[in-house]
């Protein structure tokens, strides 16, 4: 466990700048195992090198939640040092889970040189090492492989970022090697790959792929994911719009045929993967939210199950769509406003909330008069419902 040291003003470097290339000094005495680097919005030209610190480094995302503030707060690795270590960020020391990295847009790294390749144009894990990265924008990165994200050894946790518009010779948004590995929550967007594996290429490994939405990605053999000859699972994924297929090599023909329902009762594989327009809010701006008709809503899992930060069960994607459900009117609460709207929906046609499963308080994706018994006793205090809870 890391020491959360937020309030201990000595133990904390907040770095103010609102100056172009200001570089992300870290003073040595500030970083002692268990300290925190919060660092401002701006534009940061830098390779980072953890060198084993069990450090979380963050932009103010951490305090904010407002996903504008990683687009905002940007380490450019255009500019390295050496030019063999051009990755944005490298993990290469042995570090592990207390090394945390949360809210950057990293973006025009190159790669790390792996003798034979260059590796992680984005972000290099390599060295055996197991950070946490989450929340993160890797945009416009390239390498020979694994243009975002490489994992060469190591064990790192990768979740809630977006990788997008990265290139490489395979592997355009990421390559997973000689690593164990879950992968879950990330969008992968117009990554492309010359040769295999557009969003994602899989060497040898033990992968866990979940929730993550893999759409728009090409390369001349799956572009969406490409298996080598490691073990994956592939489960509550999106998949849409990927050139060449969204998988090759995974040789499972079980992925990607769609003979049954996922809990939206939208065709999946039965591993519940789905192919559906992800129905982002702004992409191109680098805005992965989800709008409130996407079925990337609910579609998830939380593996091991969790609690969901929004409707009933996890989404697809970076971020969860916020909603609770029986509360149609949207204030918070659930009492006998949303009782009424409900009513008025099923005998009256009253237009229905969006996203619609807000108004489905048992859980059937079906609109009827069992919801509203539930939610009567909800409401009462008489019952509960497995959709239909305190949100967290
Ligand atoms: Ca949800
Ligand atoms: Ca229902």
């Amino acid at each position: 466990m890391f020491r959360f040291v937020m309030l201990i003003a000595s133990a904390v470097v907040i770095l103010f700048t609102s100056l172009v290339g200001k570089v992300i000094q870290v003073p040595s005495q500030f970083t002692s195992n268990g300290d925190m680097v919060l660092v401002a919005p701006g534009l940061y030209y830098e390779n980072l090198n953890f060198r084993g610190k069990k450090i979380v480094v963050a932009s103010r995302y951490l305090t904010d939640r407002n996903i504008s503030t990683v687009r905002s707060t940007v380490i450019d690795g255009s500019r390295p040092t050496y030019p063999d270590s051009a990755s944005v960020v490298l993990f290469a020391s042995g570090e592990d889970t207390s090394t945390v990295l949360i809210g950057f847009t990293l973006t025009k790294g190159i790669g790390t040189l792996v003798p034979g390749s260059f590796l992680g144009g984005g972000i290099l894990v390599t060295g055996e090492s197991s950070p946490t990265i989450k929340y993160n924008i890797i945009r416009k990165n390239s390498a020979i492989t694994g243009g975002g994200i490489a994992v060469y050894g190591g064990s790192p946790t990768i979740a809630h970022n977006a990788l997008v518009a990265n290139a490489a010779g395979n592997g355009g948004g990421m390559s997973l090697d000689r690593c164990r590995v879950t992968v879950t929550h990330n969008v992968f967007y117009q990554n492309i790959a010359d040769t295999n594996g557009g969003a994602l290429i899989i060497g040898t490994a033990a992968v866990e792929i979940y929730n993550n939405a893999v759409t728009d990605n090409g390369a001349k053999a799956g572009g969406g994911i490409y298996c080598n000859n490691g073990f994956w699972e592939i489960k509550h994924c999106d998949f849409f719009h990927n050139q060449n297929g969204n998988f090759a090599g995974c040789g499972d023909a079980s992925l990607g045929d769609k003979r049954t329902q996922n809990f939206n009762m939208d065709s999946a594989d039965v591993y519940m993967n789905i192919y559906l327009d992800a129905g982002y809010v702004n992409p191109a701006a680098y805005d992965f939210s989800l709008t409130c008709q996407s079925r990337l809503i609910d579609a998830g899992a939380g593996i091991p199950e969790t609690h969901p930060l929004g409707g009933s069960h996890e989404d697809i994607g970076m971020i969860e769509y916020p909603f609770r459900v029986g509360d149609l009117t949207i204030d918070g609460r659930v009492n006998v406003a949303d009782v009424i709207g409900l009513i008025n929906i099923i005998f009256r046609s009253a237009q229905v909330p969006c996203p619609i499963y807000a108004a489905d308080t048992d859980c059937d994706r079906i609109i009827s008069i069992a919801d509203v018994i539930v939610i009567i006793n909800y409401w009462m205090g008489r019952s509960e419902s497995p959709c239909l809870f305190d949100l967290k």
